[in-house]
C-alpha cells in the first residue's frame, strides 16, 4: 500500500512568537503530539520563551482559544493539536467538522496562520502510530507548517510595505 506523508521543511523560525493550543480529550495522543511540536520548534530556532502552550478540553475548543492567542498575545502563528477518534455514534463527524471549519475560520479572520494538527482516527492504535517520535509526528507536522506560513506573511507582508512606499 502506498501511503501519502508529507514532511514540511525544516525552516528559520528565531524570532517568531508561536502559541500551541492542545486539547485534552485523548490525552495520551495529544500529549505526545505536543512533543512532537515543541521538538519541531526547538529544532526550528523557536525560543523556549516564545512559545505559549495553551490548554483546552476537547477538539471544538480550539479554535475560540486560537483566536484568542492570535488577538491577545500578539503571536505569529497558532498550533492546534487535537485528537478525535471515531466512536459508536456520529459524534465523530460533527467534532471533526466544527473543528475545521473553525480552525479554518480563526485563521483567515485573525490573520494569523493556524496549523490544523487534529488527528482524526477510527482507531487510538492509528492516532499513536501517527504522534509517535521522530519525523512522524502530525503535532511536529503541524508546527512546521505553521512557522512557513508565518515566514511567508512575513515575506508578503514587507513586498506590500515596500510597494506602498514606491
Ligand atoms: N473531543 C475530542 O477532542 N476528541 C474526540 O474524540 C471527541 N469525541 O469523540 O467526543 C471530543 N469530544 C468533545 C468535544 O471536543 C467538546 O469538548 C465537547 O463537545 C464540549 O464542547
Amino acid at each position: 500500500m502506498v501511503t501519502a506523508t508529507t514532511h514540511p521543511t525544516p525552516c528559520d523560525g528565531r524570532g517568531l512568537k508561536v502559541a500551541v493550543v492542545r486539547s485534552r480529550f485523548n490525552d495520551a495522543v495529544t500529549a505526545r503530539l505536543l512533543e512532537g511540536a515543541l521538538e519541531a520548534l526547538r529544532a526550528s530556532g523557536v525560543a523556549d520563551g516564545d512559545v505559549s502552550v495553551l490548554e483546552v478540553p476537547g477538539a471544538v475548543e480550539l479554535a475560540f482559544a486560537a483566536r484568542l492567542a492570535a488577538e491577545k498575545l500578539g503571536v505569529d502563528a497558532v498550533v492546534c493539536l487535537g485528537a478525535v477518534i471515531r466512536g459508536e455514534t456520529d459524534h465523530y463527524d460533527h467534532v471533526c467538522r466544527i473543528a475545521a471549519d473553525t480552525i479554518a475560520r480563526a485563521a483567515e479572520e485573525t490573520g494569523v496562520p493556524v496549523a490544523f494538527g487534529v488527528l482524526t482516527c477510527e482507531k487510538l492504535e492509528q492516532a499513536l502510530a501517527r504522534s509517535g517520535k521522530g519525523d512522524g509526528n502530525r503535532g511536529g507536522h503541524a508546527a512546521l507548517a505553521a512557522l512557513e506560513m508565518a515566514l511567508l506573511k512575513r515575506r508578503l507582508s514587507g513586498r506590500a510595505a515596500q510597494s506602498a512606499g514606491g
